[in-house]
Protein backbone atom coordinates (compact mmCIF):
# COMPACT_ATOMS: atom_id res chain seq x y z
CA UNK A 1 0.00 0.00 0.00
CA UNK A 2 2.95 2.41 0.85
CA UNK A 3 4.85 1.97 -2.55
CA UNK A 4 1.34 2.66 -4.17
CA UNK A 5 1.00 6.16 -2.07
CA UNK A 6 4.47 6.78 -2.85
CA UNK A 7 4.23 6.52 -6.45
CA UNK A 8 1.59 8.55 -7.25
CA UNK A 9 3.73 11.76 -7.03
CA UNK A 10 6.01 10.21 -9.45
CA UNK A 11 3.97 8.76 -11.52
CA UNK A 12 2.12 11.85 -12.14
CA UNK A 13 4.76 14.55 -11.81
CA UNK A 14 4.50 15.47 -15.35
CA UNK A 15 1.04 16.33 -15.20
CA UNK A 16 2.02 18.03 -12.14
CA UNK A 17 3.65 20.57 -13.43
CA UNK A 18 1.44 21.01 -16.39
CA UNK A 19 -1.70 21.38 -14.37
CA UNK A 20 0.15 24.09 -12.26
CA UNK A 21 1.37 26.03 -15.33
CA UNK A 22 -2.04 26.06 -17.06
CA UNK A 23 -4.27 25.94 -14.04
CA UNK A 24 -2.92 27.53 -10.75
CA UNK A 25 -4.49 30.91 -11.22
CA UNK A 26 -8.21 28.95 -11.91
CA UNK A 27 -7.13 27.11 -8.72
CA UNK A 28 -5.70 29.78 -6.38
CA UNK A 29 -8.80 32.11 -6.97
CA UNK A 30 -11.51 29.24 -5.66
CA UNK A 31 -8.76 28.73 -2.73
CA UNK A 32 -8.85 32.37 -1.42
CA UNK A 33 -12.85 32.26 -2.01
CA UNK A 34 -12.43 28.92 0.05
CA UNK A 35 -10.62 30.30 3.20
CA UNK A 36 -12.66 33.20 3.41
CA UNK A 37 -15.53 31.00 3.65
CA UNK A 38 -13.76 28.69 6.07
CA UNK A 39 -12.24 31.42 8.21
CA UNK A 40 -8.88 30.42 7.68
CA UNK A 41 -5.59 32.21 7.27
CA UNK A 42 -2.72 30.51 5.97
CA UNK A 43 0.64 31.56 4.11
CA UNK A 44 1.27 27.61 3.62
CA UNK A 45 -0.73 27.23 0.50
CA UNK A 46 1.30 29.67 -1.12
CA UNK A 47 4.59 28.28 -0.30
CA UNK A 48 3.80 24.86 -1.47
CA UNK A 49 2.33 26.48 -4.58
CA UNK A 50 5.94 27.86 -4.95
CA UNK A 51 8.24 25.65 -4.73
CA UNK A 52 5.66 23.92 -7.47
CA UNK A 53 6.37 26.20 -9.14
CA UNK A 54 10.08 26.34 -9.03
CA UNK A 55 11.16 22.22 -8.97
CA UNK A 56 9.74 20.55 -12.40
CA UNK A 57 8.08 17.02 -11.42
CA UNK A 58 10.58 16.07 -13.49
CA UNK A 59 13.32 17.02 -11.25
CA UNK A 60 11.72 16.03 -8.36
CA UNK A 61 11.22 12.12 -9.27
CA UNK A 62 14.69 12.13 -10.43
CA UNK A 63 16.02 12.95 -6.63
CA UNK A 64 14.38 10.24 -5.53
CA UNK A 65 14.86 7.71 -7.81
CA UNK A 66 18.91 8.57 -7.60
CA UNK A 67 18.18 8.04 -3.85
CA UNK A 68 16.60 10.28 -2.22
CA UNK A 69 19.09 13.87 -1.92
CA UNK A 70 17.98 16.26 -1.24
CA UNK A 71 18.67 20.19 -0.94
CA UNK A 72 15.57 21.33 1.23
CA UNK A 73 13.83 23.31 -1.53
CA UNK A 74 11.60 20.69 -2.71
CA UNK A 75 9.22 18.98 -1.37
CA UNK A 76 9.57 15.91 0.47
CA UNK A 77 8.11 12.63 -0.45
CA UNK A 78 9.69 10.07 2.30
CA UNK A 79 8.81 6.78 3.25
CA UNK A 80 6.34 7.33 5.13
CA UNK A 81 4.34 8.60 1.79
CA UNK A 82 2.91 11.71 2.56
CA UNK A 83 4.54 14.65 4.06
CA UNK A 84 0.73 15.11 6.10
CA UNK A 85 1.23 11.34 7.61
CA UNK A 86 0.30 7.89 6.83
CA UNK A 87 -2.31 5.21 6.89
CA UNK A 88 -3.14 3.78 10.48
CA UNK A 89 -5.07 0.69 11.76
CA UNK A 90 -8.96 1.73 12.98
CA UNK A 91 -7.94 0.05 16.43
CA UNK A 92 -5.49 2.06 16.80
CA UNK A 93 -7.73 5.91 16.48
CA UNK A 94 -7.79 8.21 18.93
CA UNK A 95 -10.43 9.90 16.94
CA UNK A 96 -13.73 9.50 15.48
CA UNK A 97 -15.09 12.49 12.90
CA UNK A 98 -18.08 11.49 10.53
CA UNK A 99 -18.16 13.57 7.20
CA UNK A 100 -20.75 13.87 5.72
CA UNK A 101 -20.45 14.58 1.19
CA UNK A 102 -22.75 16.79 -0.50
CA UNK A 103 -23.65 17.17 -4.10
CA UNK A 104 -23.02 21.35 -3.28
CA UNK A 105 -19.58 20.32 -3.29
CA UNK A 106 -19.06 20.53 0.44
CA UNK A 107 -17.91 18.01 3.12
CA UNK A 108 -19.80 18.43 6.64
CA UNK A 109 -17.28 17.45 9.18
CA UNK A 110 -19.27 16.38 12.81
CA UNK A 111 -16.81 17.59 15.14
CA UNK A 112 -14.08 20.57 14.72
CA UNK A 113 -10.83 18.90 13.28
CA UNK A 114 -8.20 20.58 15.91
CA UNK A 115 -5.71 18.53 14.82
CA UNK A 116 -2.32 17.69 16.25
CA UNK A 117 0.56 15.55 15.37
CA UNK A 118 0.19 12.14 16.33
CA UNK A 119 -3.55 12.13 16.43
CA UNK A 120 -5.41 9.02 14.51
CA UNK A 121 -8.34 9.52 13.30
CA UNK A 122 -10.67 6.90 11.99
CA UNK A 123 -13.06 9.46 9.26
CA UNK A 124 -16.48 7.37 8.91
CA UNK A 125 -17.46 9.40 5.15
CA UNK A 126 -21.13 8.91 4.11
CA UNK A 127 -22.23 10.51 0.58
CA UNK A 128 -25.41 11.92 0.67
CA UNK A 129 -25.37 13.02 -2.54
CA UNK A 130 -26.70 11.60 -5.87
CA UNK A 131 -23.02 11.46 -7.68
CA UNK A 132 -19.76 9.80 -6.18
CA UNK A 133 -17.29 11.61 -4.17
CA UNK A 134 -13.73 11.66 -2.97
CA UNK A 135 -12.16 11.92 -0.01
CA UNK A 136 -8.95 12.73 0.32
CA UNK A 137 -5.83 13.34 2.43
CA UNK A 138 -2.86 15.20 1.26
CA UNK A 139 -0.77 18.18 1.22
CA UNK A 140 -1.10 20.85 -1.83
CA UNK A 141 0.93 19.61 -3.74
CA UNK A 142 -0.71 15.86 -3.42
CA UNK A 143 -3.83 16.90 -4.39
CA UNK A 144 -2.83 19.00 -7.19
CA UNK A 145 -1.10 15.53 -8.28
CA UNK A 146 -4.19 13.43 -7.93
CA UNK A 147 -5.96 16.15 -9.96
CA UNK A 148 -4.32 15.75 -12.91
CA UNK A 149 -4.25 12.47 -12.55
CA UNK A 150 -8.09 12.65 -12.43
CA UNK A 151 -8.48 14.29 -15.27
CA UNK A 152 -6.55 12.43 -17.45
CA UNK A 153 -8.25 9.22 -16.39
CA UNK A 154 -11.79 10.42 -15.75
CA UNK A 155 -13.48 6.96 -14.93
CA UNK A 156 -11.07 5.92 -12.25
CA UNK A 157 -12.10 5.10 -8.90
CA UNK A 158 -9.09 5.93 -6.88
CA UNK A 159 -8.82 4.00 -3.63
CA UNK A 160 -5.37 3.84 -1.18
CA UNK A 161 -4.75 4.65 1.72
CA UNK A 162 -5.24 8.14 1.48
CA UNK A 163 -8.63 8.23 -0.53
CA UNK A 164 -11.50 6.43 -0.88
CA UNK A 165 -14.27 7.23 -3.62
CA UNK A 166 -17.78 7.18 -2.16
CA UNK A 167 -20.82 5.88 -4.04
CA UNK A 168 -24.52 7.40 -3.39
CA UNK A 169 -25.73 6.99 -0.41
CA UNK A 170 -22.77 4.15 0.79
CA UNK A 171 -20.52 4.64 3.73
CA UNK A 172 -16.34 4.19 3.83
CA UNK A 173 -13.87 5.08 6.52
CA UNK A 174 -10.27 5.67 6.69
CA UNK A 175 -8.00 6.14 9.45
CA UNK A 176 -5.28 8.16 8.98
CA UNK A 177 -2.65 9.17 10.95
CA UNK A 178 -1.60 12.90 11.15
CA UNK A 179 2.11 14.04 10.87
CA UNK A 180 3.06 17.67 11.55
CA UNK A 181 2.97 19.69 9.06
CA UNK A 182 1.29 23.17 8.04
CA UNK A 183 -1.49 22.53 6.50
CA UNK A 184 -3.92 19.19 5.63
CA UNK A 185 -6.11 19.29 2.98
CA UNK A 186 -9.46 17.16 2.73
CA UNK A 187 -10.07 17.20 -0.92
CA UNK A 188 -12.57 15.31 -3.45
CA UNK A 189 -10.42 15.38 -6.25
CA UNK A 190 -13.42 14.19 -9.17
CA UNK A 191 -12.53 16.56 -11.95
CA UNK A 192 -14.43 19.58 -11.30
CA UNK A 193 -15.12 19.18 -7.66
CA UNK A 194 -12.24 20.38 -6.05
CA UNK A 195 -12.56 23.52 -8.31
CA UNK A 196 -16.02 24.27 -6.98
CA UNK A 197 -14.54 24.39 -3.55
CA UNK A 198 -15.11 20.51 -2.27
CA UNK A 199 -12.08 20.56 -0.32
CA UNK A 200 -11.10 21.14 3.37
CA UNK A 201 -7.69 23.51 4.48
CA UNK A 202 -6.64 23.00 8.32
CA UNK A 203 -3.67 22.99 10.24
CA UNK A 204 -2.01 20.31 12.39
CA UNK A 205 -0.17 21.76 15.65
CA UNK A 206 2.89 20.18 16.31
CA UNK A 207 3.13 17.55 19.26
CA UNK A 208 4.53 18.75 22.31
CA UNK A 209 7.17 15.39 21.54
CA UNK A 210 8.06 17.51 18.26
CA UNK A 211 8.71 20.86 20.32
CA UNK A 212 11.03 19.18 23.21
CA UNK A 213 13.18 17.74 20.82
CA UNK A 214 12.91 20.74 18.41
CA UNK A 215 14.27 22.67 22.04
CA UNK A 216 16.85 20.52 22.33
CA UNK A 217 18.18 20.73 19.26
CA UNK A 218 18.33 24.57 19.13
CA UNK A 219 20.57 24.00 22.84
CA UNK A 220 22.95 22.25 20.64
CA UNK A 221 22.93 25.14 18.93
CA UNK A 222 23.79 27.37 21.22
CA UNK A 223 26.11 25.11 23.40
CA UNK A 224 28.06 24.24 19.91
CA UNK A 225 28.42 28.52 19.21
CA UNK A 226 28.94 29.02 22.94
CA UNK A 227 31.42 26.46 23.95
CA UNK A 228 28.71 25.56 26.23
CA UNK A 229 28.79 21.96 27.86
CA UNK A 230 25.44 22.53 29.92
CA UNK A 231 23.19 21.93 26.65
CA UNK A 232 24.72 18.21 26.06
CA UNK A 233 24.87 18.11 29.90
CA UNK A 234 21.09 18.28 30.07
CA UNK A 235 19.75 16.82 27.34
CA UNK A 236 22.35 14.00 26.27
CA UNK A 237 21.45 10.39 28.04
CA UNK A 238 24.84 9.90 29.86
CA UNK A 239 26.01 6.13 30.11
CA UNK A 240 28.71 4.19 29.02
CA UNK A 241 29.33 3.24 25.79
CA UNK A 242 27.98 6.21 24.24
CA UNK A 243 29.66 7.50 21.02
CA UNK A 244 29.16 10.91 19.10
CA UNK A 245 30.82 10.78 15.99
CA UNK A 246 31.35 14.06 13.51
CA UNK A 247 32.94 14.00 10.53
CA UNK A 248 35.70 11.07 10.80
CA UNK A 249 35.75 11.80 14.36
CA UNK A 250 34.46 10.66 17.31
CA UNK A 251 33.39 11.06 21.25
CA UNK A 252 33.38 8.51 23.17
CA UNK A 253 31.09 9.31 26.33
CA UNK A 254 29.27 12.33 27.26
CA UNK A 255 32.43 13.74 29.68
CA UNK A 256 34.66 13.55 26.90
CA UNK A 257 32.11 15.20 24.18
CA UNK A 258 31.98 18.07 26.66
CA UNK A 259 35.72 18.62 27.50
CA UNK A 260 37.05 17.01 24.51
CA UNK A 261 35.04 18.78 21.72
CA UNK A 262 32.49 21.72 22.87
CA UNK A 263 34.43 23.42 25.02
CA UNK A 264 37.75 23.52 23.48
CA UNK A 265 36.32 25.32 20.54
CA UNK A 266 35.70 27.96 22.61
CA UNK A 267 39.30 28.78 22.66
CA UNK A 268 40.19 27.41 19.30
CA UNK A 269 37.91 29.18 17.08
CA UNK A 270 37.26 32.89 16.88
CA UNK A 271 33.88 32.43 16.32
CA UNK A 272 31.22 29.66 15.25
CA UNK A 273 27.79 29.35 13.46
CA UNK A 274 25.66 26.50 13.29
CA UNK A 275 22.83 26.43 11.72
CA UNK A 276 20.40 22.97 11.93
CA UNK A 277 17.40 23.28 9.50
CA UNK A 278 14.47 21.18 7.67
CA UNK A 279 14.34 19.66 11.19
CA UNK A 280 12.68 16.40 10.18
CA UNK A 281 11.55 14.15 13.17
CA UNK A 282 10.24 10.95 13.11
CA UNK A 283 8.87 8.63 16.04
CA UNK A 284 8.36 5.18 17.10
CA UNK A 285 6.77 5.16 20.47
CA UNK A 286 9.60 6.48 23.17
CA UNK A 287 12.19 6.45 20.79
CA UNK A 288 12.69 9.14 18.04
CA UNK A 289 15.25 10.01 15.30
CA UNK A 290 16.17 13.08 13.74
CA UNK A 291 17.53 14.42 10.62
CA UNK A 292 18.64 17.89 10.07
CA UNK A 293 20.58 20.30 7.03
CA UNK A 294 23.50 21.59 8.75
CA UNK A 295 25.74 24.76 7.90
CA UNK A 296 28.65 25.57 9.96
CA UNK A 297 30.81 28.10 9.36
CA UNK A 298 33.86 29.17 11.76
CA UNK A 299 37.34 31.02 11.53
CA UNK A 300 40.11 29.13 13.49
CA UNK A 301 42.01 31.53 15.65
CA UNK A 302 45.56 30.38 15.02
CA UNK A 303 45.93 29.72 11.50
CA UNK A 304 43.26 32.15 10.64
CA UNK A 305 42.08 29.11 8.39
CA UNK A 306 38.59 29.72 7.62
CA UNK A 307 35.61 27.23 6.61
CA UNK A 308 32.10 27.08 5.29
CA UNK A 309 30.37 24.00 5.56
CA UNK A 310 27.36 22.30 4.67
CA UNK A 311 25.74 18.85 5.20
CA UNK A 312 23.54 16.80 7.42
CA UNK A 313 23.08 15.51 10.79
CA UNK A 314 21.43 12.53 12.51
CA UNK A 315 20.31 12.39 16.14
CA UNK A 316 18.76 9.27 17.81
CA UNK A 317 16.56 10.02 21.06
CA UNK A 318 15.32 7.68 23.88
CA UNK A 319 12.23 9.51 26.19
CA UNK A 320 13.09 8.20 29.66
CA UNK A 321 11.07 9.62 32.24
CA UNK A 322 9.00 11.75 30.51
CA UNK A 323 12.03 13.43 29.20
CA UNK A 324 13.77 13.13 25.83
CA UNK A 325 17.17 11.86 25.98
CA UNK A 326 20.34 12.25 22.96
CA UNK A 327 21.57 8.59 22.53
CA UNK A 328 23.82 8.90 19.64
CA UNK A 329 24.56 11.79 17.35
CA UNK A 330 25.99 11.81 14.21
CA UNK A 331 26.84 14.46 11.67
CA UNK A 332 28.87 14.88 8.28
CA UNK A 333 29.89 18.28 6.18
CA UNK A 334 32.02 19.07 3.51
CA UNK A 335 33.05 22.45 2.17
CA UNK A 336 30.10 24.35 0.40
CA UNK A 337 29.85 24.24 -3.27
CA UNK A 338 29.99 27.36 -5.16
CA UNK A 339 26.55 26.66 -6.21
CA UNK A 340 25.14 24.77 -3.32
CA UNK A 341 21.62 24.97 -4.36
CA UNK A 342 21.24 23.67 -8.04
CA UNK A 343 22.39 20.12 -8.77
CU1 LIG B 1 -16.92 15.28 -4.99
Amino acid sequence: MKNKILLLPLLFAGFLSHYTMADGKAAKAHEHAAEEKQGMHDGAMKKHEDSGHEDSGHEESGHKESGGHDDGGGHEHDGGGSPVGMPANASDATKVIKVTTLDSMRYKFSDDLNLQAGDIVTFIITNKGRIPHEFSIGDAEEQQAHQAMMRSMPNMMHEDGNTVTIKPGKTKSLTWKFASNDQVIFACNIPGHFEAGMFLKTKVAGSNDEQEIKDIIAGIKFGWENGDGKPFRDNFLDFDGARYIESGGQNAGLDSLVTHHVEPEKDALEYLKLDFSDIEINFEGDFAWVIANTAVKGKVKNSDRKFDKTGYQTFLLRKIDGKWKVVHSHSSSRDRKPDSHKH
